[in-house]
């Protein structure tokens, strides 16, 4: 295997026992989302997944989202977002920008017209500062399309957005009102 692609292959086990199944592998995230570096690698090797210390730091510096972060002593390691167990990342509420954007696919628009958008299996709606990456988003479910938040006049009216370390935009909801649908 390249090495490019033993990356991703490690970044995506990364993805699944940082954010979605540590128990997989019989580890446990502490509250805010951290696990020490040597656990996970321990834990990893045992379950056959063989990565060294120096691969891990390699994924967490080259990756194409920046998805991993070390701690700054660098003894402990999380994902920057995308959960779906409940953990605090510490979040700072943010003023966000005037429009941000959701990509997703077409067959999720009427469901999406009914209820808004929810944040289903993750810990909060996803949101991008520009339609490129809105456009990435959407295709991992479909054909993609792009919807335009008024984050701005949402923020105007209560609602909390933060920004992820990796510069992903979350709120919790955004209900139709402040959805603008493609013609
Ligand atoms: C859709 C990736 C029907 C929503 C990305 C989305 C992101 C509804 C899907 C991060 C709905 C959930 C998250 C409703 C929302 N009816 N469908 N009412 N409300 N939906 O994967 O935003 O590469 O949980 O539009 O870059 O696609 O993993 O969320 O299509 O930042 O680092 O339900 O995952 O990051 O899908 O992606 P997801 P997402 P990584």
């Amino acid at each position: 295997m390249s090495q490019e692609k033993r990356l991703i292959t490690v970044s995506k086990t990364l993805s699944l026992v940082l954010r979605h199944q540590p128990q997989s592998i019989g580890i446990a995230l502490d509250e805010n989302g951290w696990i020490p570096v040597d656990t996970l690698l321990t834990a990893l090797n045992k379950r056959g997944h063989k990565v060294s210390l120096e691969e891990l730091q390699e994924v967490v510096q080259s990756n194409d989202k920046q998805r991993f972060r070390f701690s700054e002593d660098g003894l402990k390691i999380r994902a920057n977002q995308g959960h779906s167990v409940s953990v605090d990342l510490e979040l700072v509420p943010v003023e966000p920008p005037l429009y941000l954007y959701h990509g997703t696919a077409t067959r999720f628009l009427a469901g999406i017209q009914e209820a808004g958008l929810i944040k289903q299996s993750r810990q909060h709606v996803h949101l991008a500062a520009d339609k490129e990456t809105a456009r990435k988003v959407g295709s991992r479910h479909g054909l993609p399309t792009i919807l335009t938040i008024r984050s701005g006049d949402m923020y105007q009216n209560g609602f909390i957005f933060y920004q992820s370390d990796n510069g992903v935009w979350l709120t919790n909801t955004v209900p139709v009102t402040y959805i603008q649908f493609p013609n």
